[in-house]
């Protein structure tokens, strides 16, 4: 079964899948082996790990790289934040097509214009939305695009981010249902989950919703069940977040103790790193085919005359 459909498989057989969001293979690993149904190759942690914000500076080919990077490492389906689609209908075209070639399973696009500032800055962001028709022309060519009618194009609206209110957010989420989208990402930076819930509560669209708990991680997946129409958790930027903490204690534990001495044994061995690194498979292949090489004094000697020549 291709990752497109063992997506929309496991959203049919669970109800509600989690995805993590990876920003390198060994993220991606990591997500699998702890049992997540997917990744979310995310625009926030791609940036973050280039130390740069998330604000349309990092450019579709190094997302695509990434991504490309992350599908040869798992068999996990990605989902790929594609951020504003690069551009207009047309640069939707090019990047469903770039995005299917590379790995991905589904799309979601945002109706921020380009660029765009990262969702979660509370004071002082601006954040400007794009025209509901404008967004609906990105959302139908993304449809009208896909090779696989598996491969999901789900829709963010940033109403809620904007401040635009719960009413603004519903009647863009049902132009873009109209529109073809398979699923509504609804997004928003308060604490609480309040607004979210009401927002699930009102929404009786035919499509259902993606949820990314990353200001309000108090919705867990027990208190998601309620509504019953979010099908999808992503969570966002925690597997950076995760990766910072532990490198910032770590690091700052070997300057104020000298060097490494008590860190070591706080930390993966070594020998984790190759387990997930597959060396093993390396070993392997090197015992099957490598020829030993032994170097005869007769090598030396034509080595030394060339050197000396
Ligand atoms: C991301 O992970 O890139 C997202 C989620 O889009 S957020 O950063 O919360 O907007
Ligand atoms: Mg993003």
């Amino acid at each position: 079964m291709s990752p497109d459909k063992r997506l929309r498989a496991r959203m049919a057989e669970t109800k509600l899948v989690h995805i993590m969001a990876a920003h390198s293979p060994l993220s991606a690993i990591l997500a699998e082996e702890a049992g997540f149904d997917g990744l979310w190759a995310s625009g926030f942690e791609l940036s973050a790990l280039y130390g740069l914000p998330d604000m349309s500076l990092i450019s579709m080919t190094q997302h695509l790289d990434m991504l490309r990077a992350i599908a040869g490492r798992t068999t996990l389906p990605i989902i790929a934040d594609i951020d504003t689609g690069y551009g207009n209908a047309i640069n939707v075209i090019y990047a469903i097509g770039e995005y299917e070639r590379a790995g991905a399973s589904a799309v979601v696009i945002e109706d921020k214009i380009f660029p765009k500032v990262t969702s979660l800055v509370v004071a002082g962001s601006r954040q400007e939305l794009l025209r509901i028709e404008e967004f609906r022309g990105k959302i139908e060519a993304a449809v009208a695009t896909r090779r696989d009618p598996d491969f999901l194009v789900i829709a963010r609206t940033e109403a809620l981010i904007a401040d635009l209110g719960e009413a603004e957010a519903l009647h863009r989420a049902q132009a873009y249902v109209e529109a073809g989208a398979d699923m509504i990402l609804i997004h928003s930076k308060k604490k609480d989950p309040l607004e979210i819930e009401s927002f699930s509560r009102a929404w009786t669209g035919s499509v259902p919703l993606v949820i990314v708990p990353n200001a309000y991680p108090d919705l867990d997946a027990e208190r998601v069940k309620a509504p019953c129409n979010i099908r999808m958790m992503i969570y966002g930027n925690y597997g950076i977040r995760a990766a910072a903490t532990a490198m910032q204690e770590t690091f700052r534990r070997i300057i104020a103790n000298g060097g490494a001495q008590n860190v070591h044994k706080d930390i993966l061995p070594v020998e984790e790193i190759f387990r997930l690194q597959k060396m093993n498979e390396v070993k392997a292949a090197e015992a099957r085919f490598l020829v030993e090489r032994t170097l005869h004094r007769r090598d030396y000697q034509d080595f030394n005359t060339i050197d000396s020549a």
